[in-house]
């Protein structure tokens, strides 16, 4: 899944692609890199960031979806139903919610009468003041429970379980040692039953790896560092990885297709 970010502030690609004419270029060469799904958003979900209006998010991603979903699938990366219902009349094929329907009540009944495939992932709430909340008592056993939580709610509201991924959810919430134990511990989240996608690319914890007492890496440092947490996400048996770069993604992931699942063998 190749992220195309319609903002002016993600900190992962600082506004590259906020003009629709630069989100759309970069999305086909990201199709023609090897993504097989566009993962287009118009809200930054950086720690701290406002929201923008709807109206606004409609105005970023609806011509980018429009465009892209012209040559393979797109996925919509919104909390907002009213988002993801005109992103879905637009072309998009897919939603992902980083609040897993927490956002807006009205997600689970949109994803279920669409019949779309849905991603939800692991949020204990909105941006400003995410941090915060980045407390567990065993973090693994935490986010299964929450996470397993949310996805018998979104089949109560007749989501189909055949169309539910799901996804930890890392930095939300999270600081660096609770990405790692869920990264070591993927197998945890698989456990729940769903297909999971695994979202690492460029996130802090990886700028902060192996630079204890000097700087981190700046986001665009980060892409060896998620080819890495790709390969191994993919030999633990995700669904799928979200990812910036997608020809280092690729390479990783035929990487790990010649090592096969990891273990004993
Ligand atoms: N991370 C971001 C945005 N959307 N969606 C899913 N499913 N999983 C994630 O981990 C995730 C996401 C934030 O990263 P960005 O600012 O680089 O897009």
């Amino acid at each position: 899944m190749g992220v195309v970010n319609v903002t002016p502030d993600s900190f992962s690609d600082g506004g590259e692609w906020f003009q629709p004419e630069d989100a759309l270029a970069h999305g086909r060469a990201l199709r023609e890199q090897g993504a097989d799904v566009l993962d287009v958003g118009g809200e930054s979900t950086r720690p701290g960031a406002e929201r923008p209006s709807e109206a606004e998010e409609l105005r970023r991603v609806l011509p980018v979806v429009e465009g892209l979903s012209a040559l393979g699938p797109v996925s919509i990366d919104t909390m907002r139903a009213a988002v993801a219902a005109a992103a879905l009349d637009a072309g998009a094929s897919l939603v992902n919610d980083v609040s897993g329907g927490l956002a807006d009540p009205e997600m689970a009944a949109l994803v279920a009468e669409r019949g779309v495939p849905y991603v939800a992932m692991h949020w204990r709430g909105h941006s400003l003041g995410m941090q915060d909340r980045a407390h567990y008592a065993d973090v693994v056993a935490d986010v299964c429970r929450e996470l397993g939580e949310r996805a018998e709610a979104l089949l109560g509201a007749g989501v189909p379980a055949d169309r539910l991924v799901l996804d930890p959810g890392f930095g939300f919430a999270k600081l660096a040692h609770h990405n790692w134990a869920l990264l070591r511990d993927l197998e945890a989240v698989l456990g729940l039953g769903f297909p999971v996608l695994v979202g690492t690319s460029r996130k802090k914890f990886l700028g902060l790896v192996g630079r204890e007492g000097a700087a981190e890496r700046t986001p665009l440092d980060r892409d060896v560092a998620t080819a890495v947490t790709t390969a191994h996400a993919a030999r633990h048996g995700a669904w799928g990885v979200r990812v910036h770069d997608v020809v280092a993604a690729v390479d990783a992931l035929d990487v790990a297709a010649e090592l096969g699942p990891e273990g004993p063998r």
